[in-house]
């Protein structure tokens, strides 16, 4: 059966919406990021990167969130266009690509330097919080006049926004005012936070109790960079 290496953040869930829209059967297996899982000689071997997600689907082995929808979509034919010359794979593999390197790294490091980073940060922040911001902003007016992130038709690309979405008020420190300046973009969550497939994903992260605290122990596994200024 296709094993499924999570935990309950963004990334992860991207994953675990497709496979609950396509219903697959898997096998979810917790990787505790907070106790170090992801660096075990094990892990390694599956994502040698070093972070969740990644699946295992008999003999093939994928790792990085948005690599994952794309195999799983394919492989099953639904949630995307299949047609590879096609105007529509074009905006498939442009928005997967936007949501891969831009709106998860940036939303990534202003939730890194807005919550967890040291002062003095104003600098980094006010550099991240102003990229996501811009990155989230193309996606507002992109769905203006789009009903889903490919026009009419729900996709990966809607899954891959989703992940990140759900968290954008804790992303961008800016509360429930965060929808009175991103309106497409909460009519979008909305509609998804809806779909029984998205409540079965919510639901994964009670099947296993995960490391909650933020000790000295996770700041280790999650900010191994902090190692060098030690001494400084
Ligand atoms: N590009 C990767 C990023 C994966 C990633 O950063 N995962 C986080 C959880 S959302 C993680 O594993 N963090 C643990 C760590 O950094 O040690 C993807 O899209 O899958």
């Amino acid at each position: 059966m296709l094993k499924f290496y999570y935990n309950a953040a963004p990334n992860p869930m991207k994953v675990a919406l497709l496979l609950e829209e396509l219903g697959l059967r898997y096998e979810p297996v917790p990787v505790d990021t907070r106790k170090g899982e992801q660096f075990s000689a094990e892990y390694l071997k599956v994502n040698p990167n070093g972070k969740v997600p990644a699946i295992v689907d008999g003999d093939v082995r994928v790792f990085d969130s948005n690599a994952i929808l794309l195999y799983l979509a394919d492989r099953e034919q639904r949630f995307v266009p299949l047609a590879a010359n096609s105007a529509a794979r074009g905006d498939l593999l442009s928005w997967l690509m936007f949501i891969a390197s831009g709106i998860g790294p940036f939303s990534g490091q202003s939730v890194h330097f807005r919550h967890a980073a040291p002062e003095p940060k104003e600098y980094a922040l006010n550099r991240y919080d102003f990229e996501a911001h811009r990155h989230w902003k193309i996606i507002e007016d992109h769905l203006v006049t789009s009903p889903y992130m490919l026009g009419n038709d729900y996709s990966i690309v809607d899954m891959g926004f989703w992940g990140w979405a759900r968290l954008l008020p804790y992303v961008l420190g800016t509360g429930d005012a965060t929808w009175n300046t991103y309106p497409q973009i909460k009519r979008l969550l909305d509609e998804i936070n809806a779909r029984p497939a998205a409540q079965r994903a919510e639901l994964l992260k009670t099947r296993h109790a995960f490391k909650t605290e933020v000790d000295d122990e996770t700041k280790r596994f999650m900010f191994p960079q902090n190692e060098r200024l030690k001494g400084k």
